[in-house]
Parts: structure tokens; C-alpha cells; sequence
């Protein structure tokens, strides 16, 4: 197998071959090949947008169906989000060079006891390249580091991310920190991540529930378009 795989010339396979092997090199946390092809894929024409959407994200699907059904476990995901996060690095500058004006301020950050960060970082890449400022302030983090970020950014919108059913419903301890310290009008809150529906975003008093970095981007544009109206009106 592997002597047949170390055959594999990326650059020879069609787009759909190649996305398919990038599938395959990503389950397999091969880093330099998923580079390589999202590099192939620029060379073709493809938007960061469509690679980052059907070459990266789909490839991370169906690891997660490995690792949820036992089959892949703790270290083989690493490797995998490893090798997302190189592709990535290579597709954000190319998302952030629209040249749009800044049209909104925004934290982002994982919520305490969850360390996943690649859908965040996938939210911040696509709201950078739609022309917002964004302070990502990472994973892991309480109350605190979301009020103190706010502040000091003077963000227009917070952002939380998760991804475990044990972790999303500190999302609501968040919120209801901003409601008793008087802040929770201050800020859009736009909530994330692959356990949360919208229903479970109108319970925790948020804003917005966002499917993907997509919907992530429009709802905030739409709320800031809001928000400057209420201004202008008021
Ligand atoms: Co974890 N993990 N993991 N994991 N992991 C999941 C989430 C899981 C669903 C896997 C499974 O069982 N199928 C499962 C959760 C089950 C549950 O809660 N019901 C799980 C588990 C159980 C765990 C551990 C507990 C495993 C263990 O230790 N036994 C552990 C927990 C650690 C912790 O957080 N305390 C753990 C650890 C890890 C790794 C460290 C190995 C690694 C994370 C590496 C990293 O992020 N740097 C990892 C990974 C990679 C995954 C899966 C496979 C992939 C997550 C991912 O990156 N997806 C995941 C399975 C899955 O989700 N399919 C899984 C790609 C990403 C682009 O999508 O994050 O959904 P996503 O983001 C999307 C949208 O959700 C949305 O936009 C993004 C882009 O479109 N979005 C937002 C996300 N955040 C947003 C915020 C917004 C807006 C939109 O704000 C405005």
C-alpha cells in the first residue's frame, strides 16, 4: 500500500481525483501533501473558498466519522488537524486580500474546557476576508477572557465556538455574565459550532446561531448593516 501511495503524483490526478486524495492524505495527517494540493488547486483556478469548503472541511467530515465511531483515534486527528491547519495557513492570507473596508469589530474564542480551534479559526479567516478586524483570542477560555477581550478590542460582536455537548452550555454562562454586568446590549453575540442548532441559540439568549463560517459572516454583516441603521435612525 504504501509503495502505491508513494506513486501518487498530485499534480497528474484531475480535480476530482485530486480532492479525493486530499481526503484520503488529510485521514492521514499528511501534512506536505495537503499543501501541495491546495497549492495545485490555487494553480487551477479554484477559490480559496471552494478548496477550503470541498477539499479541507470535507476531508476533516469524514474523519470525524472515523474518530466518533472508533476507528481513528486522538493522535491520528492531531495529525489531521495538523495537516488542515497547513492548508489553511496557506488559504488565509488569500481570504483576507479582498481589500474590503473594515465594516465591523469582532472577538472570536473557544469556550472553556473545549480546545477545538479549527472551526474558529475558519470563522476568523472568512470574517477577516469579508472585511471585518477580528481578535481571535483562541481556546479554553472563562468568562473573563470574553468580557476583557470585548473591552479591550471594543468589538462590535463576540463570537463563541464549541464543539462538545459537555462544553456548549457555558456559552449561556457567558451570556448571562454580560446580562448581569449590564453588557449584553453592547454586543451582536453570535454563536458556533457542530453540536449547536438554532434552537439551542434562541435558549442561551444569543443573537444568531451560525451553521458554518458562511452563514458566520452574512448574519454578521447583516446585523452590523442593523445596528448602523438603529445608529443613524436614533
Ligand atoms: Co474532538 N470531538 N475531541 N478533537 N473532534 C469532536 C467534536 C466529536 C464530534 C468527534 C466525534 O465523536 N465524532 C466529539 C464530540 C462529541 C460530543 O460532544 N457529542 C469529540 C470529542 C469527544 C473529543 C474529545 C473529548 C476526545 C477525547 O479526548 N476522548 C476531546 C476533547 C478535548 C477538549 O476540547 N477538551 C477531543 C479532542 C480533539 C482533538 C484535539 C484531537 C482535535 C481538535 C484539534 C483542534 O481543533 N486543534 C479534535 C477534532 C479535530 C475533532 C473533529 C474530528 C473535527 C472538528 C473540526 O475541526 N471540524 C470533531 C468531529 C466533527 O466535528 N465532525 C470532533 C472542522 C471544522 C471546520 O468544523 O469546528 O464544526 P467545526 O466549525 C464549523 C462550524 O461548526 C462553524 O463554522 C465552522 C466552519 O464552517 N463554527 C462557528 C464553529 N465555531 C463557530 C463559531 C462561530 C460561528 C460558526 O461564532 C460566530
Amino acid at each position: 500500500m504504501a509503495d502505491d501511495e508513494e506513486d501518487i503524483i498530485l499534480s497528474e490526478l484531475d480535480d476530482e481525483e485530486l480532492v479525493q486524495q486530499m481526503h484520503d492524505d488529510l485521514y492521514d495527517g499528511l501534512k506536505e501533501e495537503i499543501e501541495e494540493g491546495v497549492n495545485i488547486l490555487l494553480e487551477r483556478g479554484w477559490t480559496p473558498y471552494k478548496i477550503l469548503t470541498e477539499a479541507l472541511v470535507g476531508g476533516m467530515t469524514i474523519v470525524g466519522v472515523d474518530f466518533r465511531d472508533g476507528i481513528l483515534f486522538v493522535p491520528e486527528v492531531l495529525l489531521a488537524a495538523n495537516a488542515m491547519k497547513g492548508g489553511m495557513a496557506i488559504l488565509k492570507p488569500l481570504l483576507a486580500e479582498t481589500g474590503a473596508p473594515t465594516i465591523g469589530r469582532m472577538v472570536i474564542g473557544t469556550v472553556k474546557g473545549d480546545i477545538h480551534d479549527i472551526g474558529q479559526n475558519l470563522v476568523t479567516m472568512m470574517m477577516e476576508g469579508a472585511g471585518f478586524e477580528v481578535k481571535n483570542i483562541g481556546i479554553n477560555n472563562p468568562v473573563e477572557s470574553y468580557i476583557e477581550a470585548c473591552a479591550e478590542f471594543d468589538a462590535d460582536i463576540l463570537g463563541m465556538s464549541a464543539l462538545l455537548t459537555t462544553t456548549m452550555p457555558y456559552m449561556k454562562v457567558v451570556i448571562d455574565a454580560l446580562v448581569e454586568q449590564g453588557l449584553r446590549d453592547n454586543y451582536i453575540v453570535l454563536v458556533g459550532g457542530a453540536p449547536l442548532n438554532e434552537e439551542f441559540g434562541k435558549a442561551i439568549g444569543a443573537d444568531a446561531y451560525c451553521r458554518d463560517a458562511a452563514v458566520a459572516v452574512e448574519t454578521a454583516k447583516a446585523m452590523m448593516a442593523r445596528k448602523h441603521n438603529q445608529m443613524a435612525a436614533g
